[in-house]
C-alpha cells in the first residue's frame, strides 16, 4: 500500500506532537500547518521533546486563510486531516471572543471547505471538546447528551462540531468529531491547570517558589493522558463509516484532589503552599464533567490506559527534570 499523507493543524501543540509521533510510527508522511507571522519563530519545543522535528514537514499556513489552505491541500493531497488548531485556552476566550470564534469555529469550516473543493475523499477529524457540555444536562455525558456551552471557546467549538456533522450529512464527507474530555501530559501548556500544578510543585520542591496560586479548586474534571487520546483520534478515521465519539476515562476528580496528588508525590504539604487567587476564576464556570466513552470502547476498541495518579507522577517528574 502506498504511503498515507496526513495533515495536522495545531501540530506544535500537545496533541499535535503526540499525534505526529503516532502517525510517523505507522509510516505516514506527516505534514503540519504552522501559522507564521512576521519574524516570530515557530514554537517547536514539543516536537523537539519527542525528537521528531526533522521527520515532519512543516507547511506555512493559517486556519483563517482559506486560499492558503486550498493551495496546501492541492499540493500535499492529504489522505487524512486532523484539525487540532485552535485558540484553546478557555479563560482567554472571554478576552478574545472574536479571534476565538474565528480560529476555533470558522477555522474548522475553512479546512472543511478546502477539502470539499479540492479533496472531498480525504478523511477529516475535528477536535471537539467536553467544554461543549458546559452546564451539564446529564450527570454522565455521552454522544447523546445535549450541549450547553459556557464560554466563547465552547460556543465556537460547538459551531465547528455541528459544521463537521453537517458536512458529513450534506456532502457525504468522511468527517468525524471526537468529543475529548480533558487530556494532559508533560507536553501540556503551562496555562492549563494540571501542568500549572505540576510545574508549581516542582518549583516549590526545588526552592524556586513558595506558593502556588489557583482559582476554583472545586471544579471537577475527567482527566486522561493525551498519549492515549491521540490513538482514539486516529482510530476514528480508520472505520468503515464516519461518526462522533466521546473520549474520556469515566472518573471525575476535583482540581483540589488532583493538586494533592502532585504535592503528595513530591513529599510536600499542599496546605502550606496553595493560595486561592480570584484572578484565576472565570466569568462562568464548568463545574463538573464526567464522560461516558462506552461507544468508543465498543466500536473503536479504545480505552483510557493511564490513571490520573500515574499521569501526574509523570508530569511532576518531567517538571523536576526540566528545572534541574
Ligand atoms: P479546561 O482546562 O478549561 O477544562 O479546558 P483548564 O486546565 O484550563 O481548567 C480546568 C479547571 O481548573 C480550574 N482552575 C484553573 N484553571 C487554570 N487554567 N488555572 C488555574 O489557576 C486554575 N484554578 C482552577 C478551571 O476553572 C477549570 O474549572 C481544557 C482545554 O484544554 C480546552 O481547550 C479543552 O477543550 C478542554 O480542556 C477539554
Amino acid at each position: 500500500m502506498s504511503q498515507k499523507t496526513a495533515l495536522i493543524t495545531g501540530i506544535t501543540g500537545q496533541d499535535g506532537a503526540y499525534l505526529a509521533q503516532l502517525l510517523l510510527s505507522q509510516g505516514y508522511h506527516v505534514c503540519g500547518l504552522v501559522p507564521r507571522r512576521s519574524t516570530s519563530e515557530v514554537n517547536l519545543v514539543r516536537l523537539e521533546w519527542l525528537g521528531i522535528t526533522k521527520e515532519v514537514e512543516l507547511v506555512d499556513g493559517d486556519l483563517l486563510d482559506l486560499s492558503g489552505l486550498v493551495r496546501i491541500v492541492q499540493r500535499i493531497q492529504p489522505d487524512e486531516v486532523f484539525n487540532l488548531g485552535a485558540q484553546s485556552f478557555v479563560k482567554t476566550s472571554w478576552d478574545q471572543p472574536i479571534l476565538t470564534g474565528q480560529v476555533s469555529g470558522l477555522g474548522a469550516v475553512n479546512v472543511l471547505e478546502a477539502l470539499r473543493l479540492i479533496k472531498p475523499d480525504a478523511r477529516y477529524y475535528q477536535a471537539s471538546t467536553s467544554e461543549m457540555y458546559g452546564l451539564i444536562q446529564e450527570p454522565l455525558q455521552s454522544e447523546k447528551t445535549p450541549f450547553y456551552p459556557r464560554s466563547p471557546y465552547a460556543a465556537a467549538k460547538l459551531y465547528a462540531h455541528w459544521m463537521t456533522v453537517n458536512y458529513r450529512e450534506s456532502f457525504d464527507m468522511y468527517a468525524c468529531s471526537g468529543i475529548l474530555f480533558n487530556h494532559e501530559s508533560p507536553l501540556r501548556g503551562l496555562e492549563f491547570v494540571t501542568r500549572k500544578v505540576t510545574d508549581g510543585v516542582a518549583r516549590i520542591k526545588k526552592g524556586l517558589e513558595t506558593e502556588l496560586r489557583l482559582g476554583n479548586i472545586d471544579a471537577k474534571r475527567d482527566w486522561g493522558h493525551a498519549r492515549d487520546y491521540v490513538k482514539a483520534m486516529w482510530l476514528m478515521l480508520q472505520q468503515d463509516q464516519a461518526d462522533d465519539y466521546v473520549i474520556a476515562t469515566g472518573r471525575t476528580t476535583t482540581v483540589r484532589d488532583m493538586c494533592r496528588i502532585a504535592f503528595d508525590y513530591a513529599g510536600l504539604n499542599m496546605e502550606e503552599h496553595l493560595v486561592i487567587d480570584p484572578a484565576f476564576f472565570r466569568p462562568a464556570e464548568v463545574d463538573i464533567l464526567l464522560g461516558d466513552a462506552s461507544k468508543a470502547r465498543a466500536q473503536l476498541g479504545w480505552e483510557a490506559e493511564t490513571s490520573l495518579e500515574d499521569m501526574i507522577k509523570e508530569m511532576v517528574e518531567a517538571d523536576l527534570e526540566r528545572l534541574s
